[in-house]
């Protein structure tokens, strides 16, 4: 390989990992590289006001493409303004590789930071690069743990020299990796054993059956032991909300999983955490007697909390299909039937619950406050086909779920895991760049959206067609709820009063006003029976456009 400059050969790395966009925010440090690009036409720089703006955007990127993202964020200074949804992507487990271009190595003894100890807590791996020879060797090591189950963020600091030294080092690519490890078929077989003889089997699904493909899967397993369903989350489309044995997703409190669960003797939770809960570790949770099937592709999952009777570490779609064959060599004629029995149940009540969770629209302006439930009504009139909903709908996510069903044809990418606020401004932001030409609604809280706000100039500038409808609930709502569930839950006094310190927003905030000073068209709706038109006719203007919509912000 010919001698090349560390900056160059930094950027034929990118090419080679498929990277499109560098999503950052630079430095002097990071001069260097923004000259390397102007000879660069593959990939694209995309600049944002505020890092969280990056890391949001990285990681609604990496899910909608399912490959890693790639950020460059500035030294100590900018790379502190994204730990914050750094954690939120270690946690959800995104695939991303996350760089910043340190000081000089001669600058030792004056002083440099270890950039790499920062990251530490909220990556997989990391390293630093000293000499432009090793660039490609430390990159090509950061792309492939990022896409390695369990998939996460890794992080690379590049000290300034590197870039500005000499090196013939070859650049080989991370490439693809074979990860689909079936699982032990004897943890297989005894965990068919269970099932076969399960009266009320329970299908808990988590965020890694949509990430790592096994949506298919889910459902042919459900089908095949007429189980009943629940999301432990919904951070993309995992099992389709239309299926009749959907029965709904969970909120993140133990009365909710002990409700779920109260008939379960089998529960199957696959991909998922088991249990979560907002105030205490989540144990206990299970009837007395029930078993606990776990299966995932994460061994850190596998009882982690409460401890599983059987624990299968495996690829999520062979795990199931391993234990859907495996069921049905050991189900009875009686015990088919008995399948086919539930099954019927189910289809049975599925128009029941879907009639009771469809709210008429009430309100606004002249009969109080807007309703969430009333919000989510109009969007969901509204949405378009194919359409892709990110949801930081935070405390509105139970009422957008009521509204909008969840299946290949209406998509969502949710706030996931880790809890950082200011997530879904940027991460519309990556998922329209992933996937060009399809519709993207960002639902968000106006708390999480002034987080990073900024996004709003990112999507103005670059015109990349996202339409953003804020729940103006006037409130940080969720903490005033989690307030009150802690009265109840922990201190035993559920009527307990609060004044919400610092969870009401006495100047609410005016995000049309916001918007259209970036340039992005806006409108502000406070009557129920607007949000629909209002929706539509933002999702028909070319580019960004927002809906600021004023609802209760209640508990
Ligand atoms: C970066 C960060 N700061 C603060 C918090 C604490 N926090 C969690 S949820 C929340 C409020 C979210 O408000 P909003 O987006 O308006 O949604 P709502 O609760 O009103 O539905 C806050 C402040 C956090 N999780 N992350
Ligand atoms: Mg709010």
């Amino acid at each position: 390989m010919s001698n090349r400059p560390g900056r160059d050969a930094l950027l034929e790395i990118l090419c080679a990992e498929d990277v499109r966009y560098i999503f950052g925010n630079p430095g002097t440090t990071e001069g260097a590289i923004m000259h390397a690009l102007e000879g660069c036409p593959d990939l694209e720089y995309v600049l944002v006001a505020q890092e969280g703006v990056a890391m949001g955007m990285a990681d609604g990127y990496a899910r909608e493409t399912g490959k890693p993202a790639f950020v460059n964020l500035h030294i100590e200074t900018g790379l502190s303004n994204g730990l914050s949804l750094l954690v939120n992507a270690f946690a959800g487990g995104t695939p991303l590789v996350l760089t910043s271009v340190n000081s000089d190595m001669s600058k030792v003894a004056e002083g440099r930071t270890d950039l790499v100890d920062l990251t530490r807590p909220f990556t997989k791996w990391g390293a630093e690069v000293t000499h432009a020879d090793h660039l490609s060797a430390v990159m090509r090591r950061a792309f492939r743990v990022a896409k390695t189950p369990p998939t996460g963020p890794t992080y690379v600091s590049i000290a300034q020299n590197a870039l500005d030294e000499s090196t013939s080092a070859s650049v080989i690519p991370s490439g693809e990796l074979n990860t689909r490890i079936s699982a032990d078929a004897e943890l297989v077989a005894s965990a068919a054993s269970l099932l076969v003889k399960a009266n009320h089997p329970v299908l808990l699904v988590g965020d890694r059956v949509a990430q790592y493909g096994a949506v298919d899967a889910a459902v042919a397993f459900a089908e095949q032991i007429g189980a009943e369903v629940y999301g432990a989350s919904y951070p993309a489309m995992m099992f389709p909300t239309t299926h009749d044995q959907w029965v709904g997703l969970l909120p993140p409190y133990v009365p909710f999983y002990r409700d779920a669960l109260a008939k379960a003797d089998v529960v199957v939770a696959v991909g998922a955490r088991v249990f979560h809960d907002f105030f205490r570790a989540a144990t206990d949770v299970l009837p007395e007697g029930a078993k606990l099937i776990q299966l995932d592709i994460n061994q850190d999952e596998l009882s982690r909390t409460e401890v599983a009777d059987v624990g299968v570490w495996a690829d999520l779609g062979l795990g199931l299909s391993d234990l859907r064959t495996a069921a049905l060599e050991q189900y009875t004629p009686e015990q088919q039937a008995a399948v086919a029995g539930r099954i019927q149940q189910l289809s049975d009540s599925a128009s029941d619950r879907r009639r009771a969770s469809v709210a008429t629209p009430q309100s606004g302006s002249s009969g109080g406050p807007m309703p969430v439930s009333s919000m989510m009504t109009g969007i969901a009139d509204a949405l378009p086909q194919h359409v892709i909903v990110v949801d930081d709908s935070v405390s509105s996510r139970m009422d957008l779920h009521a509204a909008v069903a969840f299946d290949e044809n209406r998509c969502v990418h949710a706030e996931r895991a880790g809890g950082a606020i200011g997530w879904g401004m940027g991460a519309a932001l990556g998922v329209s760049l992933g996937a060009p030409g399809r519709p993207v609604i960002a639902v968000v809280g106006d708390g999480s959206a002034m987080m990073t706000v900024q996004a709003l100039w990112t999507a103005a500038t670059y015109r990349i067609p996202i339409v953003y409808v804020i729940c103006n609930n006037a409130s940080y709502r969720v903490l005033k709820v989690n307030l009150k569930r802690w009265f109840g839950e922990v201190l035993g006094d559920p009527d307990t009063r609060s004044r919400y310190l610092g969870m009401d927003f006495a100047n609410p905030f005016d995000f049309a006003s916001i918007a259209r000073s970036f340039g992005v068209p806006a409108e502000r709706v406070d009557d129920a029976s607007e949000v629909a038109a209002a929706v539509r006719r933002a999702l028909a203007v070319e580019g960004p456009a927002l809906v600021d919509v004023v609802i209760d912000g209640g508990v």
